[in-house]
């Protein structure tokens, strides 16, 4: 089976002329004909328009430092650099479902309070010391961190540096904008107050939730999780462990998903998160799945083969893996640390999400 293959064109039938004639009648109407775009509307295999793409951060931190010099977070309201699928141009997206993008807050920058349905969440990619506040609680930002902005939530960043120093602070943003857009559900608003009261101590939620015990009165199970920052200390040290004790899949190294505490599901309704080690000399299988996926490289450099393109990445790059498309990776020389994200849990709530582990190198 070739999932490239076309359907051979179909020889013009003998009343062609009167064919289009017919279809020129009804499009006043706004009827068209299903027969002349079945094959397209439901194809053999997924046949995504995106196209897989590399990020590379060298590349683009000297032009968000620019961004800088521009225009401030404040006025920005947010100062992103939208990562684009380049088969997507206008879209806004780096898949068809998902929207990412590289933050950057300046020390002593505010991004003021608001809050839309859009679920977002922010992986730490440079620098440390900002903040996020969310429902009331602000969490300091290291890099590795996984944070949540769950759907509706106020939310305002800044900058204030941790430890006695302050530097710029970048992270990528993951929402499902697109999903929203394709459901026209979205809804958002601006706070009173640029920068939100905070109600409780930081870390609470952590305690609360993140060691794998939850409060006894707690009875409420929301769609997103209730811990809103995953430290990366504490999801790397479980990949190290497993990194001497096991051998690593085949196909994935370590690989470990985050979980909303409350249900073992994904932290968000919209996007699940993983986090994965590939030990040094990891030479990975292929493998392909429905939900096409961002990756944010945390450390070392390796090679990611995506549907027949090879792409060597670094720390802080970004690439993207569109659904369906076959993936290999592999890390030669040093031990690499991946986080990804997808829509994947929409897909499985769906039960149309489909992935194969294929027996080839
Ligand atoms: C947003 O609110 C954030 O809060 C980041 O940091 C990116 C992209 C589109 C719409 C809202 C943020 C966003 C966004």
């Amino acid at each position: 089976m070739n999932p490239t293959a076309q359907k051979p064109a179909a020889p013009a039938p003998a009343n062609a002329a009167e064919r289009r004639d017919y279809y020129e009648r009804i499009r006043p109407l706004s009827l068209t004909p299903l027969w002349e775009s079945l094959h397209a509307l439901v194809p053999r295999e997924p046949a995504t328009p995106c196209v897989p793409a590399l990020w590379r951060y060298d590349e683009i931190r000297p032009l968000l430092m620019e961004s800088a010099a521009l225009i401030t977070a404040e006025e920005a309201v947010r100062r992103v650099l939208v990562l684009e699928n380049p088969a997507l141009p206008g879209s806004s997206s780096i898949t068809q479902s998902i929207y990412a993008g590289l933050q950057l807050i300046m020390p002593g920058e505010v991004a003021p309070s608001h809050r839309h349905v859009q679920s977002a969440l922010r992986f730490i990619v440079d620098g440390k010391g900002a903040y996020t506040t969310v429902g009331g609680e602000r969490t300091t930002m290291y890099p590795g961190d996984f944070i949540i902005t769950p759907s509706w939530a106020w939310h305002d960043h800044g900058n204030e540096g941790v430890g006695g120093t302050v530097e710029p602070v970048v992270w990528l943003d993951g929402l499902d904008i697109p999903m929203l857009r394709f459901f026209d559900a979205g809804f958002a608003e601006n706070d009173d107050a640029k920068v939100q009261h905070v109600v409780r101590p930081e870390g609470n939620s952590l305690a609360r939730f993140g060691h794998n015990m939850v409060p006894v009165r707690h009875d409420h199970v929301s769609a997103t999780s209730p811990i809103f920052n995953y430290p990366y200390v504490r999801s790397r040290e479980a990949l190290a462990l497993l990194q001497k004790q096991e051998a690593p899949d085949a196909w994935l190294g370590h690989k470990l998903r985050y979980i909303n505490p409350l249900t073992g599901g994904a932290p968000m309704p919209t996007i699940g998160t993983q986090l994965q080690l590939l030990p040094k000399g990891f030479a990975g299988k292929t493998h392909r799945a429905t939900d096409g996926t961002v990756y944010s490289v945390v450390e070392g450099r390796g090679i990611a083969e995506i549907a027949g393109r090879r792409f060597e990445f670094g720390p802080r790059d970004t690439f993207v893996v569109p659904s369906w498309a076959p993936l290999r990776l592999s890390a030669p020389g040093e031990d690499v640390v991946l986080f990804s994200f997808s829509d994947r849990p929409v897909q499985q709530a769906m039960g149309i999400l489909r992935e194969a582990f294929l027996d080839e190198a």
